[in-house]
C-alpha cells in the first residue's frame, strides 16, 4: 500500500519509574502529516475539525462562503455562541499550526479549481452545504436554488476538479444518516447491501426532505465518479450532531457556532437552548421518532480518524482504495426524541416540554438499529456541559423566542 504524504521525524520522550529511578527514553518516530482542505471551515463542525487537524500537525486550508451565517440571520436568528471574525480565528489557528482561509464560492468552478490547484491537498473534507431539512422544505427557492443546486453543484465541481488532478486528493464527504430514511432493517456498518454475499450496493435511499435528497444525489455522483475515474472517496454519514464539548474545549479561545432556531437548530441542541431560557421543549408529535445521534467530539474523531494514520501503525482501516467508494456511519447511539427530553429534565429539573403538532411528515414511531454497537456516552454530562456553556448567552436565545 502506498502511504504517506509528508514524513516528519520527531523525538519522543517517554518516562519510566523503576525503584524510584526516573529514566528518559528518546524514541524516533515518523509522523504522517497531510494537507487538508476543509470546505465549510467556519461552521459548527468545520471550526472544531480545523482545530483538531492543526493540533495533530496537519496543514489546513479552510474555504467558506458564509452561507449558513447568512441563512440563519435571514431566519431572524443568530448563533448563540459568539463567533470570532475570520482574522481573529486565523490568528488563533496559526498558534497551533499552518492555517490559511479563503472566501470561495464552491459553485464557481473556476475559483474552486484555482484554490484547489494552488493548495494541492492530500484530503478534502467537504462539509460546506445548506444543511437544514426544514429550511429545504419552505418553498421552491429554498428547496432547489439554495439546497439542491448549491449542494449538488459544489460536490460535482469538486469531483471534476479531482478528476483532472495529477496527485488526486481523497474526498471525505459529509453526508447524513437521513439518506436511510426511517428503515425497518438494521443499518450495516459500511452502509452497503449484500449481493450474493458480496457487499456491493448502497442500501436503498429513502430520504425524507429535499435536503436529504440533495445528499442522496451527491452520494450517487460520488460513487459513480469514484468508480469511473478511479478516485478515492469516503462517504461519511453522520447522525444528528449535538453538544459543544470537545477534547479541545479547554484549548479553544474561539468557540464554534451554535444554532437553536427552528431551521438550523437540531433536536437535542434546541431542547437544551429552550431549557436554558425556561421555554418548553418542543417535542414534535408523540416524540417516538428514533434517530442516530452523535456527539460533536465523536463526529470530529470519526472524521479525523480517516486522515490520521499516526496511531494505527499505518494500517488505518479507514483508508479508501482507488475506485472503491467507502461508506462510514458516524453515530454515538440511537435515541427516541422523548428519551432526550427526559434526559434534559433529569439534568435541569425545572425544564418542561410540550408536544406540538409535527411540522414534518415522518413516521410517528420507528426503531433504528445500527449494526455497530453504541459508544459509551454520559448523556447527562454532555447536557449539563451544554447547559452551562449556553447560560452566558441566555439573552440572545431569549431574543429569538420573543
Ligand atoms: N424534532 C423535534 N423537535 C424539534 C426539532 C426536531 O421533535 O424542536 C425532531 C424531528 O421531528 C425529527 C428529529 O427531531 O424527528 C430530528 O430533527 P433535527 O432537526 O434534529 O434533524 P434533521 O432534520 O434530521 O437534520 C439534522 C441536520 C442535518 C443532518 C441530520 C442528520 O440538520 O444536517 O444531516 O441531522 S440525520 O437526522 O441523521 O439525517
Amino acid at each position: 500500500m502506498v502511504l504517506p504524504v509528508v514524513h516528519v521525524t520527531q523525538k519522543l520522550t517517554s518516562q519510566y519509574f523503576a525503584n524510584g529511578v526516573r529514566k528518559v527514553v528518546i524514541k524516533e518516530v515518523k509522523l504522517y502529516l497531510s494537507k487538508v482542505l476543509v470546505t465549510g471551515w467556519s461552521g459548527y463542525l468545520g471550526w472544531p475539525t480545523t482545530i483538531r487537524l492543526l493540533k495533530l500537525g496537519h496543514e489546513v486550508m479552510g474555504i467558506d462562503n458564509n452561507l449558513r451565517e447568512n441563512l440563519v440571520s435571514m431566519s431572524s436568528s443568530e448563533s448563540a455562541t459568539p463567533i470570532d471574525d475570520e482574522k481573529t480565528r486565523k490568528k488563533f489557528a496559526n498558534k497551533l499550526g499552518k492555517f490559511e482561509y479563503r472566501r470561495v464560492e464552491m459553485t464557481n468552478y473556476y475559483d474552486l479549481h484555482q484554490t484547489i490547484e494552488s493548495f494541492e491537498p492530500d484530503y478534502i473534507i467537504h462539509l460546506a452545504a445548506q444543511p437544514s431539512a426544514p429550511y429545504s422544505m419552505i418553498n421552491n427557492f429554498s428547496a432547489y436554488s439554495v439546497t439542491q443546486e448549491n449542494n449538488n453543484r459544489s460536490t460535482i465541481n469538486l469531483l471534476w476538479i479531482m478528476k483532472g488532478m495529477k496527485k488526486k486528493p481523497v474526498l471525505i464527504f459529509a453526508s447524513t444518516m437521513g439518506v436511510y430514511g426511517q428503515p425497518e432493517y438494521s443499518i450495516p456498518f459500511d452502509g452497503m447491501m449484500a449481493n450474493n454475499g458480496k457487499l456491493e450496493y448502497p442500501i436503498p435511499y429513502m430520504a425524507g426532505s429535499f435536503y436529504h435528497i440533495s445528499k442522496t444525489v451527491d452520494e450517487q455522483n460520488i460513487i459513480f465518479a469514484t468508480k469511473q475515474w478511479g478516485l478515492k472517496s469516503v462517504i461519511f454519514r453522520q447522525g444528528v450532531v449535538f453538544g459543544l464539548w470537545t477534547n479541545d474545549t479547554e484549548l479553544m479561545e474561539s468557540m464554534t457556532r451554535f444554532d437553536f432556531d427552528t431551521y438550523f437548530g437540531t433536536a437535542l441542541n434546541r431542547f437544551v437552548a429552550q431549557a436554558v431560557i425556561g421555554q418548553k421543549m418542543t417535542l414534535y408529535g408523540k416524540g417516538k421518532q428514533t434517530r442516530g445521534f452523535v456527539t460533536l467530539e465523536h463526529c470530529i474523531q470519526d472524521l479525523v480518524s480517516i486522515i490520521d494514520r499516526n496511531n494505527m501503525q499505518n494500517l488505518n482501516p479507514n483508508q479508501p482504495e482507488e475506485g472503491k467508494p467507502m461508506i462510514r456511519n458516524s453515530v454515538t447511539d440511537c435515541f427516541g426524541l422523548d428519551k432526550l427530553v427526559e434526559a434534559v429534565m433529569k439534568v435541569i429539573p425545572e425544564a418542561e416540554f410540550t408536544h406540538i403538532e409535527n411540522p414534518r411528515k415522518e413516521k410517528e414511531e420507528n426503531d433504528l438499529v445500527m449494526e455497530e454497537s453504541p459508544r459509551p456516552l454520559d448523556l447527562q454530562k454532555e447536557i449539563s456541559y451544554l447547559y452551562s456553556a449556553l447560560v452566558p448567552f441566555r439573552e440572545k436565545i431569549r431574543k429569538y423566542y420573543r
